[in-house]
């Protein structure tokens, strides 16, 4: 599994991070490791090439103790240290460092004090307490910490989909390629395109079943065969994704795949208005008392029922098959429509690429617009710009300006903290000079609902803004979103003709596909954004897309799908 080598080297540094910092030794070691943890795991190239073009010390956080690590890793297929340091600290028990409210250090007195070595341990250890005085934990933090378990929990049986989608269109290529199969196709919630999936489901047509399955059990990313046969495979990959293999009759393709897509609401629903109308449908076909009606074509479900074609990211039973009776379904946002990122980050400050790297990749993706909207001061670990550095960058962007006139328009922004006073990170007569203004919730995640609002009403408020991006703060598998009120920040926004943004970081999908919907209810006005820190985090964009298609999204929902002086005067609109 080379393709692999980035990932389980990008495990190791954050693992080796995890240790060293449960050792109690040198933070700034520590960082360093969990940094090129992160710009390892972003790479868009294998580690092996660019090991072979000796290139390994130019990825940020990698330098020359680092490559060495790298290069043991794939020559050996281990690393020295990391094997020391895990017979001093087991994997299971540095593991438990993924929970939130359980950094290392918490992990270590605990360790100490009462030698837990697992989460078995920890559960039974906290079971009944109130509270762990001896290790710093009082209620509130014990009550955190349970709720961490619960996530991390979660978190270990389903996946992001940015995560199993990829690994899922991998398969369905093998797949593609074994002997006698001739179509192919991802069912269940990743063709649906939910934001975590549980396991996958795919698809085929054969005419060989038991060797294409045999096959797809001996894939190199297979770890364990829960079953095989001449009709279904089942297997865990070496992740422990599950993925189920199915092979279909070509006369029944579409039945099965409209049954295996689902959701489960989608179909029970679907059902019970074919029965009403004394029709069959099940994963074979559609049936008119015996007569068998259709089933080759997923389109024969639905028109069997006088229905338009539903796109699988509509089958939630949130209205679409009312829509798709009345023959007014949404007519969906996709990534063509998309003429610019508004939220993206520079070498300035917490990035990777200069600015002129993001616009060129900018340009490379027929982008008409780019926005660079790097960190204000009070975001001191991703380095955020004081207002001289602010100053000195948007001369930076005025001279790019001139070299890429007519190839694109870099807009001038700002990711602005809003502090916890409400205040912005930047007066007034700074913000205005920009041609973009996003506000963010970077601190005081745990404040109580009132105070939490009260903070983005009074960004939501103020006339230079323009976005409130990623907000409810969520990062799905780590921290549930901030407690603010829904309600308010969508009343705010209207009212000041704000927008709001659909991150598109793959732990984010924030805002989520229902409130997407309610937003646009309202009236609210879009952006997808990709918040972009590494080259690789560019093609994040569908991922928003797929959540803005979940909310129901149009064109016309979405800013940065306008032409630029359109999109200006939206802008201009919320300045109002
Ligand atoms: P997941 O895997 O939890 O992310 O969600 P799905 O939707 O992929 O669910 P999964 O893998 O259990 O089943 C795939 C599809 O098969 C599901 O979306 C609908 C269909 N299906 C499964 N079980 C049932 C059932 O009991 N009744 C009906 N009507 N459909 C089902
Ligand atoms: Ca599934
Ligand atoms: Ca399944």
């Amino acid at each position: 599994m080379k393709n692999n080598v980035n990932t389980e080297i990008s495990n190791i540094f954050e693992r080796i991070a995890n240790i060293l910092e449960f050792k109690g030794e040198n933070i700034f070691r520590v960082v360093a490791y969990r940094k090129a943890a992160r710009s390892i795991r972003e790479l868009t190239s294998p580690l092996s090439k660019i090991m072979e073009e000796e290139r390994l010390t130019e990825i940020a956080g990698v330098g020359k103790d680092l490559a060495t690590y790298i290069e043991e890793y794939i020559e050996k297929g281990k690393i020295v240290l990391y094997e020391q340091l895990k017979q001093e600290v087991s994997e299971e028990l540095i593991n438990l460092s993924n929970i939130r409210g359980l950094g290392p250090k918490t992990l270590r007195k605990l360790y100490n004090a009462y030698n837990i070595g697992n989460l078995q341990d920890l559960k039974e250890l906290i079971k009944d307490k109130e509270e762990l005085p001896e290790v710093g934990l009082r209620k509130k933090s014990l009550e955190n910490l349970r709720q961490g378990i619960e996530l991390y929990e979660q978190g270990l049986k389903r996946f992001l989909l940015g995560v199993a989608l990829p690994i899922a269109e991998n398969l369905c290529e093998k797949v593609r390629k074994l002997p006698t199969v001739s179509q192919v196709e991802l069912a269940g919630s990743s063709r649906r395109r939910k934001e975590t999936v549980g396991d996958l489901d795919i698809l085929c047509v054969a005419e060989n079943g038991t060797r294409v399955i045999d096959a797809f059990t001996r894939f190199d990313e297979v770890k364990i065969i829960l079953a095989k046969g001449s009709t279904k495979g089942s297997v865990i990959l070496e992740n422990n994704l599950q993925v189920d293999l199915r092979v279909i009759e070509k006369k029944s393709y579409g039945a099965a795949l409209q049954y295996f897509t689902g959701s489960k609401a989608h179909n029970v629903h679907l059902r019970r208005i074919a029965k009403q109308r004394e029709i069959k449908i099940n994963e074979y076909g559609v049936f008119r008392g015996e007569k068998r009606i259709g089933g080759e074509d997923e389109k024969d479900i639905y028109q069997a029922l006088d229905m338009a074609w539903i796109p699988p990211v509509l089958r939630e039973d949130r209205g679409e098959i009312e829509k798709a009776t009345e023959k007014k379904l949404p007519k969906l946002v996709s990534v063509s429509d998309i003429k610019g990122d508004l939220h993206v980050h520079s070498k300035w400050s917490d990035g990777v690429l200069s600015i002129e790297e993001v616009v060129q990749e900018a340009i490379r993706r027929k982008y008409e617009y780019i926005a660079i909207t790097d960190h204000s001061p009070s975001s001191r670990i991703a380095n955020g710009l004081s207002i001289e550095r602010l100053y000195d960058m948007l001369e930076e962007i005025d001279k790019l300006r001139q070299k890429f006139k007519g190839k694109i328009n870099i807009l001038s922004g700002s990711e602005v903290d809003i502090k916890n006073d409400g205040s912005l990170d930047y007066p007034d007569d700074v913000l205005k000079d920009l041609d973009i203004v996003l506000v963010a919730v970077h601190t005081g995640f745990k404040q109580d609902e009132s105070k939490i609002t009260g903070r983005i009403v009074d960004a939501l408020s103020n006339r230079y803004v323009h976005i409130l991006v990623h907000p409810t703060g969520r990062m799905m598998g780590v921290r549930e979103p901030y407690k603010v009120n829904m309600e308010r920040m969508f009343e705010t926004a209207k009212k000041h003709n704000k927008c709001l943004e659909i991150n598109a970081q793959i732990m984010r999908l924030d805002l989520k596909d229902i409130y997407v919907r309610e937003a646009i209810r309202r009236g609210i006005k879009l952006s997808i954004a990709t918040d972009t820190h590494h080259p690789g985090n560019f093609d994040y964009m569908k991922f928003g897309i797929y959540t803005a298609q979940k909310g129901w999204a149009e064109t016309k929902d979405i800013i940065n799908t306008y032409p630029l002086p359109k999109l200006m005067m939206l802008l201009k609109k919320a300045c109002g």
